[in-house]
Formats: structure tokens, C-alpha cells, sequence
């Protein structure tokens, strides 16, 4: 079993999947939007998660392809809840990787689409994520200027981690910082989490920016987030990403 030379057919055969994860205000309640995440069913290995292949997409180039297919699909399925005229006011938010600005022109690419499936910008959430240290930060920060420019929200997306950092805050114009999970896992029993996370929400506040934690598990983290005035919430206290099916479930049973 190769897995770079698994990928190409993959997209032919149709093995990519999306799973979506429900993203809740944190005042209302209410689902605003889901968050897009492949995975990948394979024959002979059944359903393997991005982890396990994600760095040797991006290594290989194969991410450019697999990032096009993501986005189409998701959108496509915003678009297919458009025409039913169901969960209008839902946004979906796609992943991308900073490689992916650097060998693709996403910004046409997500104009391309937006066109084709007739949807408005605003309903597309960008979740920018780096795994490797930033180079070309010109061309990503003139890539998010155009896309904030057409109307397409970003976010900056494992904050605190890595290098997903405030140089990321300097630089990118974003409208949301998401909180890593990491920070979140230990609240609100580590004192320096709970400085941390606190420090992050007052910050984005007075950027004027939107703040979500991801991998919110517990009521006592919700309390926690609910007190400081974080503005959505994400995880398995709500949701785990799930198939459409039950994602539509999910949010029909919520209504
Ligand atoms: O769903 P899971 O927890 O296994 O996802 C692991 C990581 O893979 C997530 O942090 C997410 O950012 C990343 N990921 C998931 N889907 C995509 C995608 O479509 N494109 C990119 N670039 N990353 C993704
Ligand atoms: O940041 P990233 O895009 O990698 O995060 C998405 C991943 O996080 C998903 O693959 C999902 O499986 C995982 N995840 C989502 N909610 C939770 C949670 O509440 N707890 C933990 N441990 N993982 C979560
Ligand atoms: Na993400
Ligand atoms: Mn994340």
C-alpha cells in the first residue's frame, strides 16, 4: 500500500468524504454554521482521518488537488441546503493549509466557485492553519485582504500553537481567532490555561475580532467560556464531526 500513489485514484473513485461539526453561539445557542472535515474511506483501510495523511499531501502537492475537491464539496452542499431553502443562515467552514495559497490560487479558485453555485461570500468561512514556518506571508496576507475583499470571513485556525501566533494576528486581517483545544482541555482547573484562554478573549475583543474554542467537552468549559464572553463554541460537548446524514439530524432535532 502506497499512499501517494493511492491519492490520484482516490479522487477518481470517490473515496474522499466530509464529515461536518456544528458550531454553536454561545448566547442563543444556536448552530451557526459547520466546520468540513475529510476523511478519507479507503478500500482496503477503511476510513482513515487527516492526520494520517494530511503532512504527506501537503509534502506532495496532492494537497492542491484534494483542497480544490474539498472546497467544491462542501460548497456544493451548501448550496444543495440553499435550493431546499433549509439552514439558510448556516456558514461552512473549509479548512485550508497556508502550502495550499502557495501552490494554487485559491482566491480565484474560491471566487470560481462561489460564481457557479450562485452562493454569497458570506457564507464561506476560510480556517487558515500552518503546520510549517511561514515563508511567502506576503502573498497569504494579499490572498486574505481579497478574500476578505469579496466577502468570504477568515479565521486563524489552532491559535496559540505552533505557529499560529500574534506575528499571524500582525499580519493576517482575519475576522476569528480559534482557541486550540489544547488550551481548552484543562479548564478551568489549570491556572494558566484559564490566564491564557481569558488573555486570548479579551484580546480578540479589543481587535474586534470573533473568538471560538474548539474542543469544548465539558459544561464546566462552557461556563468557563460563557463568563469570559467567548463568542461560539465547538466540540464534543455538542457535537462530534459527523456524517451529513446525521448532521442534518442533529440540527433538525435543535430547531
Ligand atoms: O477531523 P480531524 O480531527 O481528524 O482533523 C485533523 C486535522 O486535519 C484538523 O485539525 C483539520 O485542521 C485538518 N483538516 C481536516 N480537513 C481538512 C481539509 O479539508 N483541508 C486541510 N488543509 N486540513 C484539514
Ligand atoms: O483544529 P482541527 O481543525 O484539527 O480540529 C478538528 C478536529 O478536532 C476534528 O478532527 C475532531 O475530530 C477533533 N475534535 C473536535 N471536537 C473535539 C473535542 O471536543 N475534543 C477533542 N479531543 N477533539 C475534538
Ligand atoms: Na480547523
Ligand atoms: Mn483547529
Amino acid at each position: 500500500f502506497s499512499m501517494q500513489s493511492d491519492f490520484k485514484k482516490a479522487i477518481k473513485r470517490k473515496e474522499f468524504l466530509l464529515h461536518y461539526q456544528p458550531k454553536i453561539n454561545i448566547q442563543s445557542g444556536d448552530v451557526t454554521g459547520v466546520e468540513a472535515l475529510v476523511r478519507w474511506q479507503h478500500p482496503e483501510r477503511g476510513l482513515i482521518h487527516p492526520g494520517e495523511f494530511m503532512q504527506l499531501a501537503e509534502e506532495s502537492g496532492f494537497i492542491s488537488v484534494l483542497g480544490a475537491w474539498v472546497l467544491r464539496e462542501a460548497l456544493s452542499q451548501m448550496k444543495d441546503w440553499r435550493k431546499r431553502g433549509y439552514q439558510l443562515h448556516l456558514r461552512m467552514a473549509v479548512n485550508v493549509s497556508v502550502r495550499q495559497f502557495i501552490q494554487q490560487d485559491i482566491v480565484l479558485l474560491v471566487k470560481e466557485l462561489l460564481k457557479e453555485m450562485d452562493l454569497p461570500p458570506h457564507c464561506l468561512e476560510l480556517e487558515i492553519t500552518e503546520s510549517v514556518l511561514m515563508r511567502h506571508e506576503h502573498l497569504i496576507q494579499d490572498s486574505v485582504e481579497k478574500l476578505r475583499g469579496i466577502g468570504v470571513e477568515v479565521s486563524i485556525d489552532d491559535f496559540g500553537t505552533g505557529y499560529a501566533s500574534f506575528t499571524y494576528l500582525k499580519k493576517f486581517n482575519a475576522n476569528t481567532i480559534k482557541i486550540d483545544r489544547s488550551f481548552i482541555h484543562s479548564l478551568p482547573h489549570s491556572q494558566d490555561d484559564v490566564a491564557i484562554v481569558s488573555a486570548v478573549i479579551a484580546l480578540a475583543k479589543e481587535l474586534n475580532m470573533r473568538v471560538i474554542a474548539e474542543g469544548v467537552e465539558t459544561q464546566d468549559q462552557l461556563e468557563f467560556l460563557v463568563r469570559k464572553g467567548c463568542n461560539e463554541v465547538q466540540g464534543f460537548y455538542f457535537s462530534p464531526p459527523l456524517p451529513l446524514l446525521e448532521l442534518e439530524g442533529y440540527l433538525n432535532n435543535r430547531k
